[in-house]
């Protein structure tokens, strides 16, 4: 079988606290043989031209250095004051500096040197998010033929987003040097066929940019999942117990709403807070007998728009706190640091409601975390944003737009008014798509159509070609 190369912006780190993407890629290395490739986490004042291999908990990982400025430029800079926010359909928060772009070129152009020397002719490549975009392109102009694929974790941008962004047009040349690209959702290939049937806007003067040419390239959605199955026994296991147990000494009788994410302006928090705020002030009777807790551990708080979304939230939550908050109750939690797994597990299975509620998110692996964890003779309810991909599988989540808080106010007292027989039948309904939908499933079913048959010594042509002719 052909060699598998993963290549992202990070390589994944040592010990237990690896996400399911890092677990799930992991299996398919040890299956299929080939390395990890990206950046090691360490900023020089050279760029390495080489990359240095190190074994990382049985997974053979190869890393290179960035320079601090370009680094900036790509991480900060171009990938997440540009790219991100922009996809997210966040214009307003997007900082463009022109410079950024050649920082972002410069590190990909170092990934496909540095990679070169490793590759195999029947390897097969497998580029993950928004980072990476060019590196088709960089590989295939330094002489690569071996099939590249790039998957997308973040939502497609709709057209005008994308114009919006310095240089769209080559980025989309980019990816039409890869031979699939997957998406998370429907709604992400639907955005990117307008664009590609549509592509330069109409100008005035009457003289379209040259269109990009897609025709060799394969764009489907191949919705990630997590590892339910792990995940239901993580939310057993002596960790997660642990974990109920000393919530259920903190909050007696109440039922707890839960809110797990990165603090990101994307995973729409401040909303998320007004609405409880406002399931409190309608509804006087949840008072003293619900409690919500947010997990949201600081993310790229270099960058000034974090800051503020996370100050925002702040100020959110002090004054729900002053609203409604009595001497001996608290109506909400807000905690500002990252759990293990294991504690996680058990968090998602005490809470009675789920509340995961981003303006825009990619698929949003919380919610399927959230379903996995539950108990299955007492499950809690899902209340989940339509805008996040995770929408397209989990029909049976209560659905709300999170913008509209009244409407996510009164999907929190639907949830919580919920009958048992009701929840159990939600409840089976959510587990077996995140069953069909599981990490293991999405790695496959993206690696069976990057390379359809990559069995050892025959590249994939020539099956098709046998297939045909037989
Ligand atoms: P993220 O934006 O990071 O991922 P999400 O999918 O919700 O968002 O979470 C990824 C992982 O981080 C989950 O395994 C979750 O348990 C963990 N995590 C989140 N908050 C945490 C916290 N407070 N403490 C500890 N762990 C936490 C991006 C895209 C998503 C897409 C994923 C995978 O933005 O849309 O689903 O990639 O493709």
């Amino acid at each position: 079988m052909s060699r598998i190369i993963v290549v992202s912006n990070r390589t994944p780190g040592k010990g237990p606290a690896a996400g399911g993407l890092a677990v799930a890629l992991r299996k398919t290395l040890a299956e299929r043989e080939g390395f990890w490739f990206g950046w090691s986490g360490k900023l020089v004042d050279e760029p390495s031209a080489e990359a240095r291999f190190e074994d990382i908990d049985g997974l053979s990982v190869a890393q290179v250095d960035l320079t601090r400025e370009d680094h900036h430029a790509y991480y900060a800079g171009f990938s997440n004051s540009i790219l991100w926010p922009s996809f997210h359909l966040r214009l307003d928060l997007a900082t463009i500096e022109a410079h950024w772009y050649e920082g972002y070129r410069r590190v990909n152009t170092q990934f496909a040197r540095a990679l070169l020397p490793l590759l195999k002719p029947d390897d097969i490549i497998w580029v993950h998010d928004y980072h990476l975009i060019p590196l088709a392109s960089e590989l295939r102009n330094l002489g690569v033929r071996n099939r590249i694929g790039f998957y997308l974790h973040i939502p497609f941008p709709t057209t005008d987003a994308l114009y919006a962004i310095p240089h769209h047009q080559e980025l989309m040349r980019d990816l039409s040097r890869y031979d699939l690209v997957g998406m998370q959702a429907n709604r992400d290939v639907a955005a990117f066929t307008e664009f590609s049937e549509h592509q330069a806007p109409s100008t005035l003067a009457g003289s379209p940019l040259k269109s990009v040419d897609f025709g060799r390239t394969e764009v489907a959605a191949f919705p990630i999942g997590s590892d339910p199955d792990a995940f239901a026994r993580l939310a057993v296991s002596p960790a997660a117990t642990k974990m109920i147990k000393r919530m259920e000494r903190a909050m007696g009788e109440q039922e707890l709403i839960l809110g797990v994410d990165r603090l990101d302006y994307s995973k729409g928090l401040p909303q998320r807070v007004e609405a409880y705020e406002k399931l409190l002030a309608n509804n006087a009777r949840f008072r003293r007998l619900v409690h919500m807790l947010q997990v949201a551990p600081p993310s790229r708080d270099s960058i000034k728009e974090y800051q503020e979304t996370s100050d925002t939230l702040d100020a959110m939550c002090g004054r729900v706190m002053g609203r409604f908050a009595e001497p001996d109750w608290a109506p909400l939690t807000y905690v500002k640091r990252a759990y293990g797994q294991p504690s996680l597990a058990g968090l998602y299975r005490l809470a009675r409601v789920g509340l995961v509620t981003p303006l825009r998110d990619g698929m949003n692996l919380v919610a399927h975390e959230y379903v996995a964890a539950q108990n299955p003779e007492d499950p809690g309810v899902l209340v989940l944003s339509r805008f996040a991909g995770a929408a397209e599988i989990f029909e049976d989540a209560i659905l709300v737009n999170p913008f509209d808080t009244d409407e996510t106010a009164e999907a929190l007292r639907m949830a919580l008014d919920m009958p048992l027989d009701e929840r159990k039948d939600r409840w089976k309904t959510l587990m077996a798509a995140a069953r069909k939908h599981s990490v293991e499933n999405w790695s496959r079913d993206f690696l069976d159509r990057l390379a359809p048959a990559s069995i050892a010594g025959t590249g994939t042509r020539d099956i098709l070609y046998l297939a045909s002719v037989a």
